[in-house]
């Protein structure tokens, strides 16, 4: 008799742009304030909550500007006895410039990071809710372990005009990938989402990605447009970014692919990138609903 199919929970891009409204409600989640460590103490509970293991990794990372900062992942590990395992991450970090601003006067304003950082963090918190809700028949969990990572300091970069800049980005997930939560770690593979809730968001095959983990790129791709998502997910080679995802290939040697709203043709990453307008107005339920449903059905099937 062939096996029963697992049943696909349905994605509820409603809950996920709640979680991404929670992150926002705290406040510009920068690296040091009382917004950051609040928000963080969200995320962790969020996750204990939705039945995951939580391990929350500490540690202090210098910047490129000399600034010490107190850098936190946030780990919930389903089926953690599970050696055969999948990463799924996202940054929940916040820039403390809106360096692309127009304006000079505003670019020393914190970025509010609605899209970058909390969209990805948002759609992660609601598979996590779906795992969690499976947790009471294990016939419907994941065959697979998954462990959610939110990166800490993804954003403290170097801006493009300083010198300098190679990895000064992506503080966090470096941490992480020389010093895993767990020693000798391994995942079969792993997915970084950033930037996954605009309106008009256009994911194409990153360029590392495509390097790296081929395989998992066409897996997705080819899911997403199964789905009906082909419309985000276009699936033509796109441009290099320098992401969480490059350290955990580098660095971890975890294959990994970055799902990124990035369209070199179009200008890079989403209008309001690094700005002070990355805020809720930029979310898109669809959008969330499109990544959601896609990253669901692959973690389920697996
Ligand atoms: C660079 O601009 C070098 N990397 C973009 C990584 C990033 C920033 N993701 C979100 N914010
Ligand atoms: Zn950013």
């Amino acid at each position: 008799m062939p096996a029963k199919e697992k049943p696909i929970p349905e994605f509820n891009e409603d809950s996920a742009y709640a979680f991404v409204q929670r992150q926002v409600d705290f406040g510009p989640r920068v690296p040091g304030t009382a917004a950051h460590r609040s928000c963080g103490d969200f995320l962790a509970a969020r996750l204990e909550q939705y039945g995951a293991k939580v391990i929350e990794q500490e540690a202090t990372v210098r910047a490129f500007d000399g600034k010490t900062l107190e850098m936190r992942n946030i780990i919930g590990a389903y089926r953690p006895e599970l050696t055969r395992r999948i990463l799924l991450a996202a940054h929940w970090d916040c820039r403390p410039w809106s360096d692309q601003e127009p304006l000079p006067e505003h670019r020393q304003e914190p970025v509010m990071g609605a899209n970058d950082g909390a969209s990805g963090v948002g759609v992660l918190l609601e598979i996590a809710r779906q795992i969690g809700a499976c947790l009471t028949d294990s016939s419907r969990l994941p065959a697979v372990g998954v462990d959610i990572i939110f990166f800490d300091v993804e954003d403290y970069g170097a801006p493009s005009w300083a010198a300098d800049r190679e990895d000064s980005w992506c503080l966090g997930s470096q941490y992480w990938a020389r010093h895993p939560h767990q020693t000798g770690y391994r995942a079969q593979w792993g997915i970084l989402l950033d930037m996954v809730g605009a309106g008009n968001a256009c994911f194409m095959r990153e360029y590392f990605s495509d390097h790296y983990a081929q395989s998992v790129v066409s897996r997705v791709w080819n899911c997403a447009e199964a789905l009906g998502y082909g419309a985000w997910f276009v699936n033509a080679r796109g441009g290099a970014v320098t992401d969480d995802h490059l350290y955990v290939n580098r660095l971890a040697g975890i294959p990994c692919i970055d799902i990124i709203d990035f369209d070199e043709q179009r200008g890079g990453f989403f209008a309001q990138w690094h700005t002070r307008r990355d805020d809720m107005d930029q979310i898109d339920s669809r959008t969330l609903k499109a990544v959601g449903q896609t990253l669901t059905a692959i973690i389920f099937s697996e």
